[in-house]
């Protein structure tokens, strides 16, 4: 039994006393536990080593005390174990030095393999749920298909996706050929990592804030409810379409539990839009975490008031940058830990 299990209340809709809270990227670079690991192991070591991943896993809750754990991965593994190279270049990013550009390229995707491939990751979560030794939840993820789809045709990280979108409107059918593969992979592993034993699951959809609202329903909301529909009697799916303020309304009838937003929407637009249905998660501006802790507490109570304590899980609206004081991150954290309703 877990002995804080806020998130998944707050994922069944429950009224607590303060909404949960934890942090996107939050295994990562403003930590210096996480630095250290980093100056001895390159980044694909630590992803594939399960007892490096479920320490860095770890290291958040230790020195925090969030409410949950997400575990040290990448959304980009996909794409690798299905065969193609994907390099993690220091300071800048991913690089896949082969591309997809033709029929070809999609049929030669491995998908059975692929889940073998992935052996890593299943192993990461049995260590990490073992680490964590039930003080909190673990989330597992993968990137939506569309995200993926991104990285797949542009080789690497793009403002726009440029050439990711022209592969969508051009060559329509291999597009959801490819989007329809990397979904039914995604579906398997995540699969395994529930059984594996992660308690939550969420899609990071980066760039569907990128699609029209009408592209956004073709290239992105089919394979995103597809991965609801095969997985919501597993375990409790958090959608994360950044960007997709359009995509409320209607994801707030789908089989997830919660759906993540930004800092662009505000909770009034957001609750309007979800009319109490689903939870929301977010939304607070990581670039805010460089005010002062003092700022950081006043800012992180008005949002709880505006959005209401019940069905939201506090978050930022996107990973938390690398040179963010430590302080000001525990100043985020301790914020909705001191939250008290003052009606
Ligand atoms: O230490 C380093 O220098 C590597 C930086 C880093 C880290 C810490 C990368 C490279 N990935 C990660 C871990 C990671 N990636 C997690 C860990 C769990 C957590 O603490 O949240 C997660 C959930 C991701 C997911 C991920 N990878 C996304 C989706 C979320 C998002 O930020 O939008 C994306 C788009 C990626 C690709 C990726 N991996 C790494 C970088 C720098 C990027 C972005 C590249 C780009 O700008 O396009």
């Amino acid at each position: 039994m877990l002995k804080n299990d806020l998130l998944l209340q707050a994922l069944r809709g429950e009224s607590l006393e303060r909404p949960p809270v934890w942090m996107m990227r939050q295994a990562g670079r403003y930590l210096k536990e996480y630095q250290a690991l980093r100056a001895k192991y390159d980044f694909f070591t630590r992803v594939k080593n399960p007892d490096l991943a479920s320490d860095i896993t770890i290291q958040p809750i230790d020195s925090l005390d969030m409410d949950a754990a997400i575990l040290f991965s990448d959304i980009l593994v996909i794409p690798q174990a299905m065969g193609l190279e994907v390099q993690m270049i220091e300071n800048k990013g991913p690089f896949l030095p082969k591309t997809i550009q033709n029929k070809a390229d999609i049929d030669a995707l491995k998908i059975n393999e692929a889940v073998k491939n992935l052996h890593f990751v299943f192993d990461a979560i049995t260590v990490s749920k073992e680490k964590l030794n039930n003080r909190v939840p673990l989330i597992g993820f993968a990137g939506a298909p569309f995200t993926i789809l991104c990285y797949m045709i542009e080789g690497k990280g793009s403002k726009n996706f440029d050439k990711a979108k022209a592969f969508c409107f051009t060559k329509r059918e291999l597009a959801h050929e490819l989007l329809q593969k990397i979904t039914k992979l995604t579906i398997l592993y995540l699969k395994e990592q529930i059984k594996s034993g992660v308690d939550v699951v969420q899609i990071f959809d980066s760039w569907s804030g990128l699609l029209s609202p009408a592209d956004f329903n073709e290239f992105s909301e089919t394979y995103l409810l597809q991965i609801s529909n095969e997985l919501s009697d597993l375990a409790p799916i958090i959608l994360f379409p950044k960007g997709s303020w359009y995509a409320l309304e209607k994801l707030s009838h789908s089989k997830a539990s919660a759906i993540g937003i930004d800092w662009t929407i505000s909770a009034k637009f957001a609750r309007e839009c979800t009319q109490n249905r689903i939870t929301i998660q977010g939304n607070y501006d990581p670039c805010k975490l460089y005010q002062a802790p003092d700022l950081i507490k006043k800012d992180v109570h008005q949002l709880i008031s505006d959005f209401g304590k019940d069905k939201l899980i506090v978050n930022l609206g996107h990973g938390i940058l690398p040179d963010i004081p430590l302080k000001n991150a525990k100043a985020f954290v301790n914020a909705v830990k001191t939250y008290k309703e003052t009606r």
